[in-house]
């Protein structure tokens, strides 16, 4: 689009530059919990609420969500943001010497 014109009466016209473009979102990555034998419960409602900022309640929701279907959502994220839970999560359960499996994928 042409920022100034002038019209056949002889107006011209100006566009003010946008000053705000609008930004596309960014992709999303989801955080997910793997179920496992060994792990406790409590361990996983701790990660929960230690690294993924969920309230208790929240906590013990995802974790037997995770204990009764195999795997769920322990929060969504940008990819550094999900990167740095998973490092966090691998740390902690190394740690603490629980085999805890956390991965992620695009939403
Ligand atoms: N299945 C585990 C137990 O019965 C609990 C558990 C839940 C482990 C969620 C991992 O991501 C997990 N102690």
């Amino acid at each position: 689009m042409p920022r100034q014109f002038e019209d056949d009466t002889g107006v011209i016209t100006r566009t003010l530059p946008k000053t705000k473009k609008k930004l596309a979102k960014p992709p999303m990555w989801k955080v997910l919990l793997h179920n496992d034998d060994y792990t406790t419960r409590e361990f996983v409602v701790f990660i929960l609420q230690g690294v993924f900022h969920r309230t208790e309640s929240e906590a013990v929701a995802i974790m037997l969500h995770v204990h009764n279907n195999g795997v769920g959502v322990a929060g969504v994220y940008t990819r550094d943001v999900a990167e740095t839970k998973v490092e966090k999560v691998k740390a902690l359960a190394k740690e603490h010497q629980y085999p805890l499996l956390c991965t992620m994928e695009p939403e």
